[in-house]
This record gives structure tokens, sequence and C-alpha cells, in this order.
């Protein structure tokens, strides 16, 4: 039972509750247990049709995850850890679904996630000190904490161009794609974009396709993932040692156990750098990271930064036959690792097939869809499907497109008009009883998102918990706090490469976002210890009435 007395009720349909939680992807689903347990009354409001988010949604060709499976899985019960059982190293999207829903199923979740519901506000009401959350059905209920669970890519985004409601063939997006498939068997194919989601779909789609056309704006740099089942024992090896396990990754830099580098990349000789390289592009258990970590300063100098991007461009003219093709596929303008990185299978050879073709739209650039394809500035393109695999609203884009207003009416989106201001990712100045999981201005991308979702869970949960048992009616961030962290967020970024890429990262991708570094670099575990100490200092740098 909670110490603070529930408050009268106005909303139209008299529902309430302790928390609205937004979102029942894995951050939500954790979320709802966590607080259960905490016996706090708790209402999910999820978009979809069932649990999963982003595995829910992602469901294009070739969708998997590129953090190993043992890694990217909840930890948080050792029962549920053990029973599961993994496949392959990298687990394809209906893997990743299925281990959603058996959590949602062991755990009862579903009964209290409303599906098929969009939220649409959330207003905060200074006399009550209550949120009031209404939702596309036109539903009102009334929560003393709201926590956004909504994700950091779920907003997706179709690219500015103009016509594409004119095309007379299907298009898809890769992050609405149709749940029963698309046979595209001798069709002639477009795919827009060369991001992860790209990557992982052309090499399948390319199977399938008479004709494949990929417009490519920005070259991405991939490493190769060797991709396979595990091997007998390795799984039962990994559950021996899994709680050691855990921990190495929650103290790591980005969610992923790894050796520190010990010296800068220019420190070693040609050859040894070289032999580092090789070894993080052919060991067949290899992780994203590998190449990035091999050094201490890839990210933060740009000499040392071209050795790698060196080391993959010319993997990329290796693999490639074609020399025109295969520089167009090469990255020139910006740091590796500044944009993410992405995993691949097969992705640079698919441009050996003959029926595949790359049109670079720096030199000739899209103009517009037409009913029969796309055209550029040289020629038009015929196509039967276009598959659009052009990204998100990233990080910021679930929060801001949803009606968010906090004391005396003011709204996020003007609170964030110069870009995303937080105390730790997590709260917001003037927005009481608000929470973000992996918000803006914490690891969250830079990191196996299922640490950095974990953490923020159970800190969160925590405070709510905290808050309840003393009574306490409203916690926030107080404006220095926040002001201190964002500035600090920008020290940390700025000593780094990240800000001179154009990438979601940056907000670049989405027309008059503002330009700023919004995911925290300043690392998973040492974050961690500093949220666990503004926690044990009875939430330093919160405001608490
Ligand atoms: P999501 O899974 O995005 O869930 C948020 C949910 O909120 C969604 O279901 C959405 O429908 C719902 N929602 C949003 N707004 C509203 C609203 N207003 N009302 C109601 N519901 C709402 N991370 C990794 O660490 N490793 C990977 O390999 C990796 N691969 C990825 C591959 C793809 C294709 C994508 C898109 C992302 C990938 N990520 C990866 C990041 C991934 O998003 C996270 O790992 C994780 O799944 C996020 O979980 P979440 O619950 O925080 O957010
Ligand atoms: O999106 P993206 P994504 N005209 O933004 C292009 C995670 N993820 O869905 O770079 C022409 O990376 C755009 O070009 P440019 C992961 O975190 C992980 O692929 O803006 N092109 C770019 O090439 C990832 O980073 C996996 O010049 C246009 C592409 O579309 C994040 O999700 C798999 C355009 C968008 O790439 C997003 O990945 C999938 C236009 N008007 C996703 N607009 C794993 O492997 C956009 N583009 C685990």
């Amino acid at each position: 039972p909670s110490p603070v007395p529930a408050p009268t009720d106005g909303s139209a349909s008299g529902r309430s509750v302790d928390v609205v939680v937004i979102g029942a992807g894995f951050s939500g689903m954790y979320l709802l247990h966590r607080l259960r347990g905490h016996g706090l009354r708790v209402q999910v409001f999820e978009m979809a049709d069932d649990v999963g988010g982003t595995w829910h949604w992602n469901r294009y060709p070739g969708a998997r995850c590129d953090i190993r499976s043992m890694e990217y899985s909840y930890s948080f019960d050792p029962q549920l850890e053990q029973e599961w059982q993994w496949t392959e190293k990298y687990p394809t999207q209906p893997e990743i679904l299925r281990y959603a829903h058996h959590v949602a199923d062991r755990f009862d979740l579903r009964r209290d996630i409303r599906f098929r519901t969009r939220v649409e506000s959330t207003v905060w009401d200074d006399a009550a000190e209550r949120w009031t959350v209404r939702t596309d059905g036109g539903e009102e209920w009334t929560a003393q904490f709201v926590v956004h669970a909504s994700g950091c890519l779920s907003i997706y985004k179709k690219p500015e161009i103009p016509g594409l409601e004119s095309f007379r063939g299907a298009w898809y997006h890769t992050a609405r794609w149709p749940h029963e498939g698309v046979d595209f068997t001798g069709l002639r194919v477009g795919v827009i974009g060369t991001g992860s989601s790209a990557i992982q779909s052309i090499p399948l789609i390319a199977r399938q396709a008479g004709d494949l056309t990929v417009f490519q704006r920005t070259p991405n740099f991939a490493v190769p993932a060797h991709n396979h089942p595990f091997p007998p024992g390795y799984q039962e090896e990994m559950k021996a040692h899994y709680p050691e396990f855990r921990e190495d990754a929650r103290t790591s830099m980005l969610g992923i156990p790894h050796p520190p580098a010990e010296k800068g990349a220019l420190e070693d000789d040609a050859e040894s750098r070289r032999a580092r390289y090789e070894k993080a592009w052919n060991d067949r258990d290899n992780t994203l990271v590998d190449l990035m970590a091999a050094y201490t300063d890839m990210l933060t100098d740009q000499a040392a930064n071209d050795t790698a991007a060196e080391f993959v461009r010319e993997r990329i003219r290796e693999i490639v036959h074609d020399p025109g093709v295969a520089e167009t596929l090469c990255p020139k303008d910006y740091p590796i690792g500044s944009k993410r990185i992405c995993v691949a299978t097969d992705y640079y050879e698919t441009y050996n097939q003959p029926h595949v073709h790359l049109v670079d739209l720096r030199r000739t650039p899209l103009v517009e869809v037409t009913p029969a394809g796309v055209r550029t500035t040289e020629r038009e393109y015929e196509l039967d499907a276009l598959v659009l695999a052009t990204g998100f609203d990233a990080q910021t884009g679930a929060l801001t497109s949803i009606d968010i207003r906090g004391r005396g009416g003011q709204r996020l989106t003007d609170h964030w008009s110069a870009g995303p201001r937080s105390y730790l990712g997590i709260g917001i100045a003037g927005f009481p009883n608000t929470f973000v999981v992996t918000g803006p201005q914490s690891p969250s991308v830079l990191s196996n998102m299922m640490v950095s979702i974990e953490q923020h869970v159970e800190w969160i949960s925590d405070c709510i918990a905290f808050v309840r048992e003393r009574g306490i009616r409203t916690i926030e961030p107080t404006p220095e706090a926040e002001q201190a962290w964002v500035d600090h967020n920008a020290e940390v970024g700025n000593a780094t490469l990240f800000p001179t890429a154009n990438s979601w990262y940056m907000g670049s991708n989405v027309e008059g976002k503002p330009r700023v570094f919004m995911p925290y670099i300043g690392g998973v575990g040492p974050y961690r210890e500093r949220c666990q100490e503004v926690a044990a200092n009875g939430y330093e740098g919160f405001l608490i009435d």
C-alpha cells in the first residue's frame, strides 16, 4: 500500500495508476516487472499489437542483432538466463522476438499492457501533482509517475523525396516491414539508404530480386559478422560463468566485455597495427567493438582513426571486383566509428553480382520518386518495388512526437529547442516525476542496449520506490544539475571525433533538428558509478518535495 494518498481522480474515464509506462519493448517490459515487484499499480501503453519494440517492428530480411546473443539478453533473472537457449552468435529478429514473447509469458506481462494504443500527450497537473496521460483512443489516465520507455530508434523516418505517394509499385520502410514478409522474386527492386538496416537486407533482397539498384548517399564502414551457430558446449560454458560475464559487461565502457586498449595507434609500428586490425576483421568470434577498441585514441585522434579507416577501405577494394564500384563504397569523408559501424554478412560481396547496381547519389542526386520508379539528376530507374532503409528520428523522436508538458505547461519541445537537456539522461528539469529509459545524454545507443536498459530500469524503479516509501510527492532534477550534465556531455563529446560526422547521433539526419551530439560517451561503467553515487547521496542533484 502506498503512503501517498491517491488524489481525487478527475479524469474522464476515471483511470488512475501509480505509474504509466510508455512502450513495451525490452525497457517497458522490464519496468513493468520491476515496478510490480515494488507493489505499484502500473499501466503500460504500446502502439504495436504485441511486445518486443524494435524486434516487433523491424522484420526486414536479414534483420538481426549485432551484439552476441548471450550478451543481448536480460540478466535480471538467473533462471530466465539459464533456461533460454540461444542458437547462434548473432540472433535473428524472429529469435529475439520469440525471446521477448517468452519473457512476456513467463512474467505474465501482457495483462497490464494496453496494445494498439498510442500515447498522444502527457500533461503535468500542478495542483494535483499528477500526470494526465491521453491516448489516441481518447482515454485519459492519471498517474503519479510517467516513464518513457518509448525507444531510441522507434520513430521511423521517410526520406524527404517528392513523389513517393505517386509510385505505382509497392514501397516498404524497413522499420514497418509487413509481418507476412515480402516476395521480391524476379522483381526490379530499389533500396534507398546504406545504413545498418540496408546493409543487412541488401544481400538477402539480392538473392530474390531480378534486378537490384541501391541508391547510396553516404557509404558506411561495415565489418564482417562471422555469424555462426554455437559450437557444442559453448552455451553451457558461458552459462556456467554468466554472473562474472555480466558484471564485466556492466563495468565495461560499451556494455561488452573487452580488454582495455593499452596505447595509441601510432605508437605501434605499421606491421603490428595491421596484425591487430586483421585479427579484429578475421576472428570468427570478433565483435563490433574490436576494431575501434584496438587502440586508445581511435575516436579522439584523426591520424589514428585514419589507419583503421584505410584498413577497411583496403578490404572493400579487395572484395569488390569493379574498382569504380569499390571506390563508391569506400567512406572517405568522416572518421570510422563516428557513424555507427555496421556488421555485415556478404554486403560488399553482393555488389559483384551482375544484377546488383550501385547509384552514387553524391554524383547524381535523387530528384523524385515517379510513378514508374526513381529519378536522379542523370536518369529514371524503373522499379517494381522500393525499399526505404532511411532510418529514424533517433533518440529524441519518440519524446518530441508526443505533447509533453511539465510545470506551468512548459512544453518539452521548447525546453529542448536547442537540443536535448537532461540530468543523467534520466530526468528533465521542470518535468517532475518523469523518467526516460536510455534517454539522450545517457550511454544508450553507444552501448549494448540491454546493459543500459537494465541499469536504467533498476535505477528508475528504485528511485520511484524511494519516493513512495518516504511519502515524497515530487522529484525532478534541479536546473543546475541539468546544466552541469549538459555541459559535461558536451565536453566529453567534443573531445572526440563524433561531432565531425553527419550522423543520427548528431541529429543531422532530420531536417531542422538541432545539431548536438546526443549520447553520453563517458562509458557504461563510469556512468553507472555516477548514477549509483547520485542515488547513494539521497538523489543528489534532484529536487525532492
Ligand atoms: P523499443 O524497442 O524501441 O520499444 C519502444 C516501444 O515504444 C515501441 O514498441 C514503440 O511502438 C513504443 N512507443 C513509442 N512511442 C509510443 C507512444 N507514443 N505510445 C505508445 N507506444 C509508443 N541495440 C543493441 O544494443 N544491439 C543491437 O544489435 C541492436 N540492433 C538494432 C537493430 C535495429 C533494426 C534497430 C532499429 C535497433 C537496434 N538496436 C540494437 C537498438 C534497440 O532499439 C535496442 O536494443 C532495444 O531493443 C530498445 O528497446 P526499448 O524498449 O528501449 O525501445
Ligand atoms: O538508419 P541509418 P538504419 N536520400 O540512419 C539514407 C540500429 N540498427 O535504419 O547517411 C537518400 O543508419 C542515409 O543516408 P545519409 C543501429 O544503431 C542496427 O540503417 O543520411 N538517402 C543512410 O544511408 C543503426 O545505426 C542494426 O547520407 C537517404 C540511410 O538512409 C540505427 O539502427 C540494424 C535519405 C539511413 O541509415 C539506424 O539504422 C539496423 C534521402 N532522402 C539498425 N534519407 C544492426 O545491425 C536517408 N537516407 C544490429
